[in-house]
């Protein structure tokens, strides 16, 4: 008898135990209401550099880490960003990130952010204003300083005397105006250097690989590509391979971004110079945006840190942390 009154209740506990163990956490869905909202007005997707870029702001940016980020692809028209500003405002974002396409043109609609009461963050390119309030923050990098150093390379081991086709990125980018800079500034130091071609690939792929086309088309001799990203390097080769040419040998070619797709052009040969500039920016402009909303005032102007890579200081385990 006690047997079984003793068994009824454990019985009996186990039974009241259970009903009021804490159920298996849910995961807690962050409150719509709750999250910070981030508009974002992305240049487009025209380059590797630009998906790493997207990609980095989106991981940022996620209902896990408290924010909604509102994306526009601007496909590389200035216009189309204005207008993904004007409806950022109308939705009464919280705050503005903005990767400028070109650098003038934003005083207007910058003033109607900063009327709205709303910070702008400016990250990549750099853009020029009458009134520099009309932006809260800046993060990129120095294109300037990737120009030069990609022209002291060429100082540093290639002829004295080289003929010098030039692709340019989107005429008005501050990538394009840095790079084209430090290239300009090195053929004024170096007689034998000449340029026999210069023109905007809009860093795609499809351009760089048409402009090298019409140039072998018409036979034209050179001996060096400078082109400013990755993209449009990799139209480049395809173009010298199908004419039968080997690249990084019978032309040399230095080219800027430094992805992980690029860098193994380095490693094989095929690109002699890959100056990096690093898009994952994501984490910069979130420690910013968490900076202003404890009330602290963010640098002015943040420049990432960036090197270069060639057949002498790259190693696969570089590659494989590259992240873009
Ligand atoms: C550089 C960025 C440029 C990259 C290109 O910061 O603005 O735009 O070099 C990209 O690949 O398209």
């Amino acid at each position: 008898m006690k047997k079984g009154f003793l068994l009824a209740q454990l019985l009996c506990l186990c039974v009241l135990l259970c009903a009021c163990a804490p159920r298996a956490a849910e995961p807690v869905k962050p409150d719509e209401a709750q999250l910070t909202v981030v508009g974002f007005s992305q240049v487009g997707a025209e380059s590797d550099w630009r998906l790493g870029n997207t990609s980095s702001m989106v991981q940022a940016f996620s209902a896990e880490n408290g924010y909604r980020l509102i994306l526009e692809d601007a496909q590389q028209k200035q216009e189309k960003q204005i207008t993904a500003i004007r409806n950022f405002i109308n939705q009464g974002v919280d705050y503005i990130v903005l990767a400028p396409t070109t650098e003038n043109g934003w005083d207007t609609v910058l003033s109607e952010a900063r009327a709205a009461g709303i910070p702008v963050i400016l990250v990549d390119r750099r853009i020029e204003v009458e009134d520099e309030s009309l932006f809260t923050c800046w993060v990129g990098s120095d294109f300037r300083r990737e120009g030069d150093t990609a022209a002291r390379w060429m100082e540093e081991n290639l002829p004295e005397t080289l003929r010098i086709v030039h692709l340019q990125g989107n005429i008005g980018s501050s990538a394009q105006i840095g790079r084209t800079e430090g290239l300009m500034a090195a053929l004024q130091k170096h007689p034998g250097w000449e340029l026999v071609f210069q023109a905007p690939g809009d860093f795609t792929q499809a351009k760089g690989q048409e402009l090298i086309e019409s140039l072998l088309r018409e036979k034209t001799a050179f001996d060096v590509i400078y082109s400013e990203n990755d993209n449009m390097a990799y139209g480049a080769i395809d173009a010298l391979k199908a004419a039968g040419l080997t690249p990084g040998r019978d032309v040399s070619i230095l080219s800027f971004d430094a992805s992980a797709a690029a860098l193994r052009l380095v490693l094989s040969g095929e690109i002699n110079l890959d100056v990096e500039c690093n898009p994952l920016h994501g984490p910069r402009v979130r420690a910013i945006i968490e900076q202003l909303r404890r009330g602290e005032t963010p640098a002015k102007y943040t420049y990432v840190d960036e090197t270069s890579f060639d057949a002498e200081n790259l190693t696969e385990g570089i590659i494989v942390q590259r992240g873009y």
